[in-house]
């Protein structure tokens, strides 16, 4: 997969170097360019924002340099899907995050100040792009850069060969169950005079797997009572109904 983040903090990104996203983009399993949203100025001064059409404060970004950065890295590509980070945007989730992974190229324009004019994101729709408008949470951000960086990273570890054993993807937070993911533990067995459950050293797999069950449904139930609501009852075993 071919991922170009476009910013105007360019070092922002440099964290995608380290790591599993790090070691994917070494193994040429990502193509991940970051870009300078200045390089496409015209101006002695590089300006990339100007003042609102219709007054209030802040500044917002010039939709001909997006314009010009955005044809420029999407590279006459049609498969190229647009992705807009902002406060504003679809709750970005791991749904999304399947979904992106399985495109072939990925523009992530990323904004400061008080956001990219609102005709990039038509302009493109318009040619009949995909263009996803992405909110990392209901929280507000100075740019789209760290958005860019959840975005990579979770797109990133979703690919094939990235993440060493793919059954790691398979049990966690926000998979198919639907659950968050139950509690884990390791050596040493007692710590701070805290011992371990004693289940888990039982070597009783069916007992093991109705423990993690029953600790991931109470642990839903506790901090995500959302997801709870939004579980298929048909889904659930007499002992989950019974929780
Ligand atoms: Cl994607 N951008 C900004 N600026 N703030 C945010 C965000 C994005 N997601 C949550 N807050």
């Amino acid at each position: 997969m071919r991922i170009d983040v476009v910013t105007v903090f360019p070092d922002y990104l440099a964290a995608l170097d380290l790591s599993l996203i790090g070691k994917a983009r070494q193994a040429g399993l990502l193509d991940l360019r970051v870009h300078d949203l200045r390089e496409w100025t015209t101006d002695r001064h590089r300006t990339v924002d100007d003042t609102p059409f219709g007054g209030g404060a802040g500044m917002v970004m010039r939709p001909d340099v997006w314009g010009c950065a955005i044809d420029a890295v999407l590279d006459g590509d049609p498969a190229g899907h647009l992705v807009i980070p902002t406060p504003s945007g679809e709750v970005f989730t791991q749904r999304h995050a399947e979904a992106l992974a399985a495109e072939q190229h990925l523009v992530v324009a990323c904004g400061r100040y008080e956001g990219i004019d609102a005709r990039v994101a038509e302009h493109y729709r318009a040619a009949g792009r995909r263009v996803s408008e992405v909110s990392i949470g209901d929280y507000v951000l100075n740019g789209g850069e760290v958005a860019a960086l959840v975005l990579v990273e979770a797109v990133g570890r979703l690919l094939p060969g990235v993440v060493g054993n793919p059954e790691s993807l398979v049990e966690e937070s926000h998979g198919a169950a639907g659950l968050l993911e139950y509690p884990v533990y390791t050596k040493p067995p007692v710590w701070d005079g805290l011992e371990i459950p004693e289940v888990l050293l039982s070597g009783h797999h069916a007992r093991i797997d109705r423990w993690r069950r029953d600790r991931a449904l109470e642990r839903t139930a506790q901090r995500r009572p959302d997801m709870v609501a939004a579980l298929d009852v048909a889904r659930l075993d007499k002992h989950d109904r019974a929780l």
